[in-house]
């Protein structure tokens, strides 16, 4: 009887550790997809239309997941899936959309494009 009971000890805790490690497959799946967070400093936003216009702009990005502009801070915090988008091409659409995005700097025909209460650029 006690051998009985001891094998089914075994058996519960041989399921239990075959659960588990079918769990972590599942998680090691999930991180794959890797979501990244980043800041990227927005120098030239201004008011609350600039912030509307990046939004936009980065909502469009494939990869991107979700935006934060800071009118205050003059950030946008970002959320992307890494192996679907970089920094670089993060930073390369705020730029496309008239404003410098950490050390890229804006397309010119873009800034010009901008409503004229987004060109109050304090750095000109
Ligand atoms: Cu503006």
């Amino acid at each position: 009887m006690k051998r009985i009971f001891s094998l089914f000890i075994m058996a519960t805790f041989a399921l239990t550790t075959l659960s588990a490690q079918t769990k972590q497959n599942a998680d090691s799946k999930v991180s794959n997809t890797k979501v990244e967070m980043t800041v990227i400093q927005v120098p030239t936003i201004v008011c609350g239309s600039c912030v509307s216009t990046i939004t936009k702009a980065l909502k469009k990005v494939n990869g991107v997941k979700t935006t934060k502009v800071d009118l205050e801070k003059k950030t946008a915090t970002v959320s992307f899936v890494s192996t679907k988008v970089t920094l670089s091409k993060i930073e390369k659409a705020i730029a496309n959309a008239g404003y410098d995005a950490n050390n890229t700097k804006r397309d010119p025909a873009a800034y010009e494009k901008l409503d004229a209460c987004c060109k109050k650029d304090a750095k000109e």
